[in-house]
């Protein structure tokens, strides 16, 4: 394929910045590159070519697993997958970083032997035994995946590396095999995918993969309607020309993240559960609302302080007369210790505020008060940092250095937490001249080198397939 059609085809899945033609070079270059190697892992012949991006979330933490709101937008960063169609229903999988990810192949059945926790392949096994069962799809594919930074997605950084490859496996495969889906559908299909590697997360990564568009973060009510085939509310919100979003990467990498995660679903459930006892309707914490509960919004305290624990263990919870069974299934589908203590209060608190911030802030968004976004975004960390303990001390200092910028108007931990990365919303004009000396600060404080890129909102997975001839 010359250079001039790839241009062309670049052009409508990334901003095309005038100020900065070499860019969309350097994106030429890496499709390029990328199909050399193809060809030299499989040899000639047509190339089908996938794209699914990484997300960073704007606001709206730890909200989509109970049903709530969320704000994020898909990123230029992405992850592309090569792939040519088998007949025999082998999928041969191959990276661009063969030192950090090697071979891994695998045959399509309806029940894939996982790999070890945090294996690359994992994420392409769950969408592959998820189409086998809701399509008998037959064709395998030979497969290059290629996330290299920068123009990949970072790995562990809280930018949905995982679910960019998982939305993009899916489309592959389904693609290679004369599948459709609506995006709708398709996103809340891989969403349901991934759980195969073990997490129990939310609808979030995979909708901003699969719907994003170029200059919009998207509005996505998280509560699925009708069933099937379900559909979610959506809204895409153009983002105000004149505030730019800024992502800095702390460097630090989140250990023990797939634990923590799903104790924190794990006790939203438990206070849902506990809730349940009186308000039978509520199914989600997305349902607890001063209107239906009838408390007034400034006594949401009172109010949780009334019905949820502080804090308590599988006695406490047995005692407060949550059911052995309901218990045990909990533990086992979480994965949690016996002797696993939990936040009920302050987690479901940090749930609660933070879907109405999220509510706020598209309405501020709609009307480009920056200033007002800033302030929720400033709250929202906060609530992540001590109600629900998803910080930790490198992220805390990286929002807190630029909190202290008056180009800053707000920052907040981004994606899951324990490490990984900050987005900051800028006022209008700022450049980043500042962060060479804040990196300096960071440094000093914490070790750690910063990294950060101009957060330019793309387009989703479904915005570009090509077939290369070579
Ligand atoms: P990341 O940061 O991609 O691990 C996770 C969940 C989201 C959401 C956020 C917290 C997965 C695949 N992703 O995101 O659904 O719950 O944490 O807001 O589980």
């Amino acid at each position: 394929m010359n250079s001039s059609h790839l241009t062309a085809m670049l052009q409508q899945v990334y901003e095309h910045d005038p100020n900065y033609p070499a860019l969309l070079q350097a994106q030429v270059s890496r499709y390029q590159e990328a199909l050399t190697a193809f060809r030299l892992a499989f040899g000639p012949g047509p190339v089908y070519i996938y794209r699914a991006p990484g997300r960073v979330n704007l606001i709206g933490e730890h909200t989509d697993y109970n049903h709530g709101f969320v704000l994020p937008m898909a990123l230029e960063k992405d992850i592309l997958l090569l792939a040519r169609p088998r007949t025999d229903g082998r999928v041969i999988l191959r990276n661009i970083e063969p030192a950090r990810f090697s071979e891994r192949s695998f045959t399509l059945s309806a029940s894939i032997r996982p790999g070890p926790v945090g294996d690359w392949a994992n994420y392409v096994k769950g969408p592959a035994q998820a189409l086998v069962r809701l399509l008998g799809i037959e064709r395998g594919m030979d497969a290059l995946v290629v996330g290299r930074v920068p123009f990949g997605v970072p790995i562990g950084a809280g930018l949905s590396s995982s679910s960019a490859l998982t939305v993009v496996s899916a489309m592959a495969l389904l693609d290679l095999n004369h599948g459709s889906m609506p995006p709708v559908e398709f996103a809340h299909f891989c969403a349901q995918a991934e759980w195969y590697v073990g997490t129990r997360g939310g609808v979030m990564d995979h909708f901003t993969s699969v719907l994003g568009r170029r200059g919009h973060a998207l509005f996505l009510d998280c509560r699925p309607m009708g069933e099937p085939p379900t559909q979610y509310r959506t809204e895409w919100v153009p983002l105000p020309q004149q505030y730019s979003i800024l992502v800095c990467d702390s460097g630090k990498r989140r250990a023990n993240t797939l634990s923590d995660y799903n104790v924190r679903v794990a006790e939203c459930k438990i206070g849902v559960a506990l809730l349940q006892r009186r308000w039978p309707a509520v199914t989600h914490l997305r349902d607890v609302t001063p209107e239906r509960m009838g408390f007034a919004p400034a006594n949401l305290d009172a109010f949780l302080a009334e019905h949820l624990p502080e804090e308590a263990d599988f006695a406490a919870l047995r005692h407060l007369g949550l059911s052995p069974a309901f218990l045990e299934s909990l533990a086992a589908d979480h994965r949690l210790s016996p002797t696993q203590t939990f936040r009920v209060r302050a987690r479901c608190r940090h749930v609660i505020r933070e879907n109405q911030r999220v509510i706020d802030s598209a309405a501020a968004l709609r009307v480009s008060d920056g200033r007002r976004f800033g302030g929720y975004m400033r709250e929202s960390h906060q609530s992540l940092r001590d109600d629900y303990a998803a910080s930790c001390a490198e992220v805390d200092a990286l929002v807190e250095l630029l909190a202290g910028r008056p180009e800053v108007l707000g920052a907040r931990l981004t994606g899951a937490g324990w490490g990984g990365c900050v987005v900051a919303l800028l006022e209008a004009g700022a450049g980043t001249g500042f962060m060479a000396e804040l990196a300096e600060r960071y440094r000093e404080r914490t070790g750690l080198p910063l990294e950060w890129f101009a957060g330019r909102a793309a387009a989703g997975v479904n915005g570009w397939k090509h077939i290369a001839e070579l």
